[in-house]
């Protein structure tokens, strides 16, 4: 593992994964974008190595314990991630008096990656030391595993789960360009071209794109009071207006009195690009993963930039017929 000492069960990983390497070795293989390969499981692409990957996915199913109190917040890589996290995180925690490391009272995504305070569910199980407290709720999760290979008793349980989907030239363009920052050197880089041709064939990162937005796309429709269903377009657009509806679905809503002091307002603020890529300009989330490789534009429709008229309209022409009849836009 490449974090930091104490956190993982350093010498343990190893010993701890191989056993689900036998899992995995005669599934389909394809080549990877950031890690060396994609392996189909349950009829989706998941990376290689040791960090997010088949391995941690299947021993997340095996070993992860959901509680019914648990929030997960679930995406593909490149749809809002991180601001997500940043958002759920400031809502559920709005009235906390933050004492980090005992002096510091200023909230932790001013110095802290997003990512290191809502952890996925992936790394989770291969962590030293779980990241809550006995008794901490509710917990905050992330995951990017596809709704139907989820750690079964999330669904069970009845866990509240928030989903956030984004439009796929923009998510195709994001991860382009996160998957070259962070490939081995000695593979070179990806052409946009290869990109488009391995997305739009749906081989990508916890892909087919398509498959894992229907996934959870349809078990919200079935039961909106536990799955909220949002798009970074759509948050984008009226950040407020989401936030409110983020704070209602997690049990944390607004009073009047928060209404009137523009707390809403505020989380915006703190949790909007310009701070959070100003916050994570400098410094590594694990090693060899700067945390400023998450903050690149933050805009709608940037893929217009990249990708030719015609690679648009293919991957808009799938979306169409995927999404038929599922009340998605962006
Ligand atoms: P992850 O799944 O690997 O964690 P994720 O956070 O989903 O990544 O995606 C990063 C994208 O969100 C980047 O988009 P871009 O490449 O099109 O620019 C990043 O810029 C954008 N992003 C990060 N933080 C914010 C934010 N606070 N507001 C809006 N967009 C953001």
């Amino acid at each position: 593992m490449t974090e930091e000492d104490g956190d993982y069960r350093l010498h343990d990983v190893p010993l701890f994964l191989d056993r689900y390497k036998d899992r995995f070795t005669t599934f389909p293989k394809e080549k990877g974008w950031m890690t060396d390969d994609l392996y189909m499981y349950q009829g989706f692409w998941f990376q290689s190595g040791n960090g997010l990957s088949i391995m941690t996915a299947i021993a997340a199913q095996d070993q992860f314990k959901p509680l019914p109190s648990d929030i997960y917040l679930a995406t593909l890589q490149k749809c809002g991630t991180t601001w997500l996290k940043a958002l759920v995180f400031a809502i559920v925690n709005r009235n906390h008096n933050y004492q980090i490391n005992g002096s510091d009272s200023s909230n932790p995504l001013l110095f802290i990656n997003p990512h290191k305070l809502v952890p996925d569910i992936e790394i989770e199980v291969i962590r030293m030391n779980p990241t809550y407290a006995e008794g901490h709720s509710p917990r905050l999760f992330s995951t990017h595993t596809p709704y139907t290979s989820l750690p079964e008793n999330i669904v069970n349980f009845g866990c509240r789960i928030v989903y956030m989907c984004r439009d796929p030239k923009d998510v195709l363009v994001s991860l382009f360009y996160f998957a070259n920052k962070l490939r081995d050197t000695s593979r070179g880089l990806m052409t946009i071209e290869e990109a488009f041709e391995m997305f739009s064939k749906g081989i990508s990162p916890g892909g087919p794109y398509w498959e894992h937005m229907k996934g959870y796309r349809k078990a919200s429709l079935e039961n909106p009071s536990k799955i909220l269903f949002l798009t970074y377009e759509n948050m984008k657009s009226d950040t407020v207006n989401n936030v409110k509806n983020l704070a209602d679905f997690l049990g944390y809503p607004f009073t009047e009195e928060e209404k009137s002091r523009g707390v809403m307002e505020e989380i915006v603020s703190l949790c909007s690009f310009e701070k959070l890529s100003a916050v994570n300009k400098h410094g590594d989330l694990v090693l060899g993963m700067p945390n400023n490789v998450f903050f690149r534009e933050g805009k709608v429709g940037d893929w217009t930039n990249y990708l030719t008229l015609e690679m648009g309209q293919i991957l808009d022409h799938i979306t169409n017929k995927e999404f038929h009849g599922l009340d998605i836009s962006f």
